[in-house]
């Protein structure tokens, strides 16, 4: 498998996945302004969206959407539990999380990368951002991770975006559970793996 990647980027989620699960797979470095590879191909070609992440299969088949990757990846190993079953009713929790994730908190806070927007329209997302976090330190003062005990791959992807807050100047403190659920997870050995790769490649 190959990952398509660009750092400090969505594709991370997939990319820690990969790792937690012990998966063999190569990295691809993907130039996000120019759409280029690392290795010089135009990345429009392998996915005409335009955008990481992007998964090749061994048989050349490309899979999009961090939500949809993370799920397939988790399947290939069952028994590592970081996604319950298909078909059983803690998958659709998974999937509620994954959902609200990818919609209000990544499509969220990328709204507030848009420099031109005015200053009083980014307040305004800032605003429903911060509302979205308030849920998350009420959830994860009860519980370490999304899904309970456990780590998911749900916990890849929220950490993930929440590590797009230091681009934002918006710093966790307001949210202390936030704030201990993001170092809890940093500490990881997968991720502190997958931060090492993303910044040496
Ligand atoms: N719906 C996609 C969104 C992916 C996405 O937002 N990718 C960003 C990085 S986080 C990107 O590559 N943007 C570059 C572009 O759109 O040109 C997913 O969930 O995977």
């Amino acid at each position: 498998m190959k990952l398509y990647y660009a750092p400090d980027t969505c594709s991370l989620s997939p990319h820690i996945v990969l790792r937690e699960l012990a998966l063999e797979f190569e990295l691809v470095k993907v130039d996000n302004r120019s759409k280029l590879t690392s290795d010089g191909r135009d990345f429009r070609l392998i996915n005409p969206k335009g955008y990481v992440a992007a998964l090749e299969l061994d048989d050349g088949q490309i899979l999009t959407e961090g939500p949809a990757i993370v799920q397939y990846l988790a399947d290939l190993r069952p028994e590592s539990g970081l996604a319950p079953p298909a078909g059983s009713w803690a998958r659709v929790r998974l999937q509620e999380w994954l959902n609200f994730i990818t919609s209000e908190i990544h499509a969220g806070s990328a709204l507030l990368f848009n420099q031109a927007l005015p200053d009083a329209v980014l307040s305004l997302f800032r605003e429903k951002l911060f509302r979205r976090f308030d849920f998350l330190q009420d959830t994860l003062a009860e519980k370490a991770f999304l899904m309970g005990p456990s780590f998911s791959i749900a916990d890849a992807y929220l950490f993930t975006v929440l590590g797009w807050c230091k681009f934002f100047s918006i710093e966790l403190d307001r949210w202390p559970a936030l704030l201990a659920y993001r170092a809890n997870i940093n500490a990881r050995p997968a991720v502190q793996a997958a931060l090492r790769a993303e910044a040496t490649q």
